[in-house]
């Protein structure tokens, strides 16, 4: 599929909206694929330029600083830190990581916009668009919510349900309400510009389609051809909107261009700012060179709900520019489902960075590993912190640390941490090292392909062979009959450790550091990963190092209780108020009759936990009630309170005692009880209507 034979390479990850910090599901989507596949290139001597930053325009942007009570600038510049923080604790290797509210990305994407006007590329459509006569403004897609015309659930925005997935515009949307005023919206006439995707579609049929069939991933593939398939529509790539890129038009005063015109276009202007800061020509990097063979090789790392964007829209715009490459591949991942359940913002479902790296401090590489190993690429896939557990202690200690560290503390044991030569290889070494020779070609094949679980799993591989050969070979036995032979055995074992140290480099970089050092070895090359000389006899290795420790079940439990109680905060939160009863009329209301009334005494009822019986004062009389609201209400608390009582209510029996009426209670979704009273002082007897 790919193809590692380029000598250039334009690698993106998605640039992540600054409107949140990132979680696992991030990760695991487009990030550390894309950082793998970077620092691969680069061992291999490519030349890489690996670009991301924060995608700060869009209502995801507006919404959040609404939400927050603070501006959208506040909001782009706390989050674009905090996660441009979290990268770089992750390793996450961009060359740059910019943001799109610089102004070298303000004129650039004016420059695209600019350029296909002048083309007559756009579409000049003019629409009615939901419109908020209180806060005076277009509504933006998500500003806009209802009931999906699909599945019915209610709260869809107008760009997208989020529960059944399908792709919406606002006025599919069933009882649209604005989010801002909760009112109704109105539809106002509104001129924008277009994107003929109609127009592209025949070429990208022939590009993506005919040209790509074998290129990408089957389940990017899926989604490309069914787009396709349903006929493309124009896309307005312009908003009425007050936050974003400028439409550089004078006639389109006040409008912004379409968060998704400008946000790919992101990855230029990131390449460009680079190329300033580096003495670099970007122009290497994005546009077609005389000699096709010159092109540079474009690859987007994004998460699937992605995919419509970087397939179509994006390159039908680079397209339509005509001075661009195209990318050659799109590997979209699935998305990572977390203890059973989707990985949720909203909800707080969520492992965030910032917080694991905080109560994980250190084991940036053990999340990678993790992740790298249940890495979403062909389908959803799950992460658990039993499994996380699991694989760490099973995996990273058991066979990766506990084989470095006996080869580290016996050559130190019994050599001084010297590399000998002692007996000849044997036929048991040979086949080791033979065996070791084949990983590096092995994993440059699923790197190639995408298939970074795979490779993953095939350097766990080479480090079990380690663990398997010392296990075999007992050099701590061996040691007193025959010094000699341990020297080559842990002369074998540490050329296997720093085969190791090489082919760990794009997984795991804190572990491929600590490993060199450990070996006192400049980082190696790709290329000399399988060699079985990379440490000259005599030479001196450095102290031993701790690469990994367990994760304890007492770890394990506090991320699920957190899990869980975020889960019980949430359904406080989110359960939707119950569903308004059938009409009833005026005349059925007045029968009703509802007074306030002063509780005069309240008492337990004797071997009950939920009742009070009340003395109340309804100003027409002295009566008895018996009320469940013990567990919410101390009796001595509760007397001198004014509360509404419904006074002809037929009396019961409870428990013994006639319940004369009774008392209205406020109960909310967890069953918490509160009084409906008055707000000052009044009268016992007066009426509730
Ligand atoms: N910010 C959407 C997202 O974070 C968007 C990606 C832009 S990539 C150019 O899912
Ligand atoms: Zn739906």
């Amino acid at each position: 599929m790919s193809n590692l034979s380029k000598k250039r390479y334009t690698i993106t990850s998605a640039l992540p909206y600054a409107n949140g910090p990132l979680h696992i599901g991030h990760l695991a989507g487009a990030y550390i694929p894309g950082d793998i596949f970077a620092r691969f290139l680069r061992l291999n001597n490519k030349d890489v330029v690996y670009v991301c930053g924060s995608d700060e325009h869009g209502a995801a942007i507006t919404i959040r600083a609404k939400k927050e009570g603070i501006t959208p600038r506040e909001i782009i510049d706390k989050y674009n830190k905090q996660i441009k923080e979290s990268f770089e604790e992750f390793g996450v290797s961009f060359d740059i990581y910019h943001r799109t509210s610089e102004p070298i990305h303000h004129e650039l994407s004016q420059e695209f916009f600019l350029n296909l006007n002048e083309k007559g590329e756009f579409v000049e459509k003019f629409s009615e668009q939901y419109y908020d006569e209180d806060f005076n403004q277009f509504l933006a897609d998500r500003y806009i919510t209802g009931t999906c015309p699909h599945c019915s659930s209610e709260g869809a925005y107008g760009d997208q349900c989020e529960k059944c997935g399908t792709s919406l515009s606002p006025t599919d949307l069933i009882n649209p309400k604005s989010t801002l005023s909760g009112k109704t919206p109105i539809l106002k006439e509104t001129k924008h510009w277009y994107l003929p995707l109609d127009k592209y579609q025949p070429w990208l049929e022939k590009w993506l389609i005919e040209g790509k069939k074998d290129v990408l991933k089957s389940n990017v593939f899926g989604q490309c051809s069914s787009w396709l398939k349903s006929g493309l529509q124009p896309r307005s790539m312009t908003r009425d909107l007050d936050w974003g890129v400028d439409v550089p038009l004078k006639e389109a005063e006040g409008k912004k261009l379409y968060v998704w015109l400008d946000a790919p276009i992101g990855y230029i202007s990131a390449t460009k700012q680079w190329a300033i800061d580096n003495n670099k020509n970007w122009e290497d990097y994005w546009k077609q060179q005389a000699n096709p063979a010159d092109n540079s090789t474009l690859i987007h790392f994004i998460g699937k709900d992605n995919i419509v964007f970087h397939c179509i829209t994006f390159p039908a715009i680079l397209h339509a520019h005509g001075e661009y490459i195209l990318p050659e591949n799109i590997p979209a991942n699935e998305f990572l489902n977390l203890e059973g359940d989707k990985l949720s913002t909203s909800r707080n479902h969520a492992v965030w960075l910032h917080e694991y790296l905080e109560e994980f401090p250190g084991k940036q590489d053990e999340l990678r590993y993790v992740l790298t190993s249940i890495l979403p690429e062909t389908s959803d896939s799950e992460f658990t912190w039993k499994d996380f557990q699991a694989r760490v202690n099973n995996e990273l200690v058991a066979i990766l640390g506990n084989f470095v560290n006996r080869v580290m503390v016996l050559s130190h044991k019994y050599f001084d941490g010297k590399v000998l030569m002692g007996t000849d290889h044997n036929a048991t070494d040979l086949a080791a090292l033979g065996e070791l020779a084949k990983f590096p070609e092995q994993i440059t094949q699923s790197i190639g392909n995408y298939r970074f679980r795979e490779a993953m799993s095939q350097f766990i591989n080479a480090a079990r062979l380690g663990n398997k050969y010392l296990a075999e070979e007992e050099p701590w036995k061996v040691i007193k009959e025959d010094p000699e032979r341990v020297k080559t055995v842990l002369n074998v074992a540490a050329e296997i450790v720093a085969n190791l140290a090489i082919l760990s480099q794009p997984f795991l970089p804190k572990t491929a550091m600590k490993l060199f050092e450990m070996l006192n070895l400049a980082p190696q090359a790709w290329q000399n990963a399988g060699r079985s000389d990379l440490l000259s006899e005599g030479h001196q290795l450095g102290a031993v190092q701790l690469l990994f420790d367990k994760i304890t079940d007492e770890q394990v439990e506090a991320q699920l209780s957190k899990l869980a109680e975020a889960k019980a905060n949430n359904a406080k939160v989110i359960t939707p108020a119950a569903p308004a009863k059938a009409n009833i009329t005026f005349d059925d209301f007045v029968k009703l009759d509802i007074r306030v009334g002063t509780i005069l005494e309240a008492e337990k009822v004797a071997k009950t936990k939920k009742l009070l019986k009340l003395k109340i004062d309804t100003g027409i009389d002295q009566r008895i009630v018996v009320s469940g609201i013990a567990e919410f209400f101390k009796p001595e608390d509760i007397v001198g309170k004014q509360v509404s009582i419904l006074v002809n209510l037929e009396p019961r029996e409870i428990k013994g005692i006639q319940s004369q009426g009774m008392i209205l209670m406020a109960e909310d979704n967890d069953g918490r009880l509160d009084f409906v009273s008055p707000h000052t002082s009044i009268v016992s007897g007066s009426t509730v209507r």
